[in-house]
């Protein structure tokens, strides 16, 4: 995160790059795009190099021998090259393609955690994850016998490492813990958690499926074990997501999905398994989308994370300022300084899908509901929040256009000034 902005950034030109953003909606609304936590916009770049590999060389990988099987190989295996370099992986192999940060999670709880875990062993949690970062953990604990804990949260929305002595121990085997939150927006102390855990000789597992898009990422510093994350919020295609883990980890779990392409040798009764990440890659695999993948991490580093992170924290500074400004809105997670560019929010006497509703009617998409965070909703004692969560293709026009959004939504409810 050393690396200085190269400025000027030109969010204009950057708009251009992505024709969704061009659009006017219903009412010759011109779109505000603010629901990028749930998926993001896509570049021409990238929609450009999905054509490309339609139109040009689209076969099936690793098993052609021909030109075009040839090429689309080659796609593929620079694709992971670029996802290599991007979270600065020791080694290509130790990128594994799967469908999504979801899936990536259940192939650590498959393949690692049914293998290793055992009844006394623990997982730490903690409230503010993400179904795709807690349901997996519950199954996989049921069915070794394992236990889940959870660190509490603190009253401003971040992790109580108050706590960590006591629920942090010999027993513990893995922390599992979001980068990034998809609703409170916090960004967790992964340094210090990787630290702790492996001090008692525990794994952490980062969902980096907020924080990848966002801010550099390098999984030798801190030392991490797995992170997953996904294309699609990544300026990427859907069905595509990422697990990395070193490669003594990937040696040792089991394969998750079975079939084709993740074999050495099949006989009637028992088979043995590819090398990884093959092992891990049964079946044919989104490789088109993990060549605009690539290509979204070309656009990324083009513009520039830097940039990125400059341009999306101004925007939440200027949407938790104005948005803190009016009557009755209340806005969860920490100062804005500790979180990413996330900002959910509740407006007393609109619901939050009435909310949702409203701006939408004014162009302004935005995100309501548990954003697949029931547990954390509970500890907020709400059952929805409204969620605003910006993009470095966002400006400050749109964060007026949300502002003013909100104010007339309190209007149309003739809630008072
Ligand atoms: N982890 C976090 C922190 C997420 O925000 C999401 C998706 C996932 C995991 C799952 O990713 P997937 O690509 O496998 O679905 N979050 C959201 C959201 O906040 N709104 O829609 C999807």
């Amino acid at each position: 995160m050393s690396a200085q902005p190269s400025s000027p950034f030109d969010v204009e030109a950057v708009r251009r790059d992505f024709p969704i953003l061009q659009q006017r909606l219903a009412g010759d609304m011109p779109l505000v795009y603010l629901d990028t936590a749930a998926t993001s916009q896509k570049p021409r770049s990238v929609i450009a190099k999905v054509v490309e590999c339609y139109e040009q060389y689209n076969s099936n990988v690793h098993r052609g021998i021909h030109q075009l099987g040839d090429r689309m190989t080659t796609e593929l295996e620079e694709a992971r090259e670029k996802v290599q370099r991007f979270i600065g992986a020791n080694e290509v192999d130790e990128i594994v393609f799967t469908s999504g940060t979801t899936m990536s999670m259940n192939l650590v709880a498959h393949g690692w955690a049914r293998k290793f875990l055992k009844p006394g062993d623990e997982i730490l949690l903690n409230p503010m994850e993400h179904h795709a970062n807690l349901v997996p953990w519950q199954l996989a604990a049921s069915a070794t016998g394992a236990e889940l804990r959870y660190l509490p949260l603190t009253n401003d929305g971040r992790l109580d490492l108050s706590t960590l002595d006591e629920l942090l121990t010999h027993r513990t085997k893995l922390v599992a813990v979001t980068a990034m939150s998809n609703v409170l927006g916090t960004i967790n102390p992964i340094e210090i958690l990787a630290q702790r855990a492996h001090d008692v000789g525990a794994l952490i597992c980062v969902d980096g499926a907020q924080s990848v898009p966002h801010a550099p990422t390098d999984v030798r510093s801190p030392n991490i074990d797995f992170l997953a994350f996904s294309g699609h919020k990544l300026y990427g295609p859907t069905g595509i997501g990422v697990l990395y883990a070193r490669r003594e980890l990937l040696e040792a779990m089991d394969p998750f999905l079975a079939g084709g392409h993740m074999i050495r040798e099949v006989f009637l009764d028992s088979s043995t398994w590819a090398d990884v990440p093959a092992k891990f890659e049964a079946g044919t695999c989104p490789f088109i989308e993990a060549v605009g993948l690539g290509a979204a991490i070309d656009y990324v580093n083009q513009i520039g994370l830097p940039n990125i992170m400059q341009q999306e924290h101004a925007l939440s500074v200027k949407a938790h300022e104005q948005l803190a400004a009016v009557t009755g809105v209340s806005i969860y997670g920490p100062a804005v300084e500790h979180k990413g560019a996330i900002l959910s929010f509740t407006v007393e006497g609109v619901h939050p899908h009435d909310l949702s509703d409203l701006l939408d009617r004014r162009g302004v998409a935005i995100r309501a509901g548990h954003h697949c965070t029931m547990p954390l909703h509970e500890l907020l004692n709400l059952t929805a929040t409204a969620r605003a969560s910006f993009a470095f293709y966002n400006t400050t026009a749109e964060v007026d256009a949300l502002v003013e959004a909100v104010i007339a939504a309190r209007k149309t409810f003739r809630l008072k000034p």
